[in-house]
């Protein structure tokens, strides 16, 4: 199994190539790791630059959306090397108003391969829903947002933590593609990371 055809299956959004391509492909011994960064993923960035020129439009990038989620899923369970000693608690969520995911999956899938126990808050999520999180005992906060006009919302959430008197009972990590550290310091979040592996080495920093 080469990995271009997963690739060129992500990019063409045939959902059960990409399932069939990712099985063949650990079976044929190709480790999950090279899987996701050698494939799925340059795969994610060609839809990206596709739907920036206008040759794919929402739907097309949707499928494909959900081809590479069909494939993550089958990597999951390597990625994320079951059964770790419990960790630190995370509650990781993509802010209010924005539905990407997959980047959120992934950071998460490494994270529970580091042995974070992670609660997932899923898509669209609340302020309110972080607090709670934080009232439960959770340790960190991950905040992604895809979107120039959702990042303004994790601004709102940090906010709302301290409004709520919890702020300084937790560390906020925040990601996704239009942040940088800059904007995680203008916001008052403790750290920012650019992919799922630095999110790891950010999330050990930030608890110690
Ligand atoms: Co949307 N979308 N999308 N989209 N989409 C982008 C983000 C966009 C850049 C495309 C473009 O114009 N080039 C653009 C945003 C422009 C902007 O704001 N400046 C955009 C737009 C405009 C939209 C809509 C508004 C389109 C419309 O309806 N007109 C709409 C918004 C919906 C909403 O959220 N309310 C929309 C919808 C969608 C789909 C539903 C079709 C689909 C999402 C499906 C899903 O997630 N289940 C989708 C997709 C797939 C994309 C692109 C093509 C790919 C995103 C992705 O999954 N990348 C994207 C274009 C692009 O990125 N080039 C685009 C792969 C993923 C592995 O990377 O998410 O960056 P990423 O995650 C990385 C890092 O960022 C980091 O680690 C991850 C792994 O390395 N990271 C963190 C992420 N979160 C982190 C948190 C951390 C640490 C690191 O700590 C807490």
């Amino acid at each position: 199994m080469d990995l271009k055809t997963i690739y060129d299956a992500v990019v063409n959004g045939e959902i059960e190539e990409v399932a069939d391509g990712v099985s063949a492909a650990l079976a044929a011994n190709i480790p999950a790791d090279k899987i996701l960064n050698e494939a799925l993923i340059p795969a994610m960035s060609e839809v990206g630059r596709l739907f920036e020129e206008q040759e794919y439009y929402v739907p097309e990038m949707l499928i494909s959306a959900k081809a590479m989620q069909g494939g993550l899923a089958i990597l999951k369970p390597l990625l994320a090397a079951a059964g770790a000693v419990a960790g630190p608690q995370v509650a990781f969520g993509t802010v209010k108003g924005d539905l990407h995911d997959i980047g959120k999956n992934l950071v998460i899938m490494m994270l529970e391969g580091a042995g974070f126990q992670v609660a997932d808050l899923g898509v669209d999520v609340p302020p309110a829903k972080f607090i709670e999180a934080v009232k439960g005992g959770a340790q960190l906060i991950g905040m992604s947002a895809m979107l120039t006009t959702t990042m303004p919302n994790m601004k709102v959430t940090i906010d709302a933590l301290k409004d709520a008197g919890v702020r300084d009972n937790v560390k906020i990590m925040i990601g996704g593609a239009p942040l940088t550290q800059a904007y995680a310091d203008q916001i008052g979040a403790d750290g920012y990371s650019q992919d799922a592996s630095a999110a790891v080495r950010k999330a050990k920093d930030l608890l110690g």
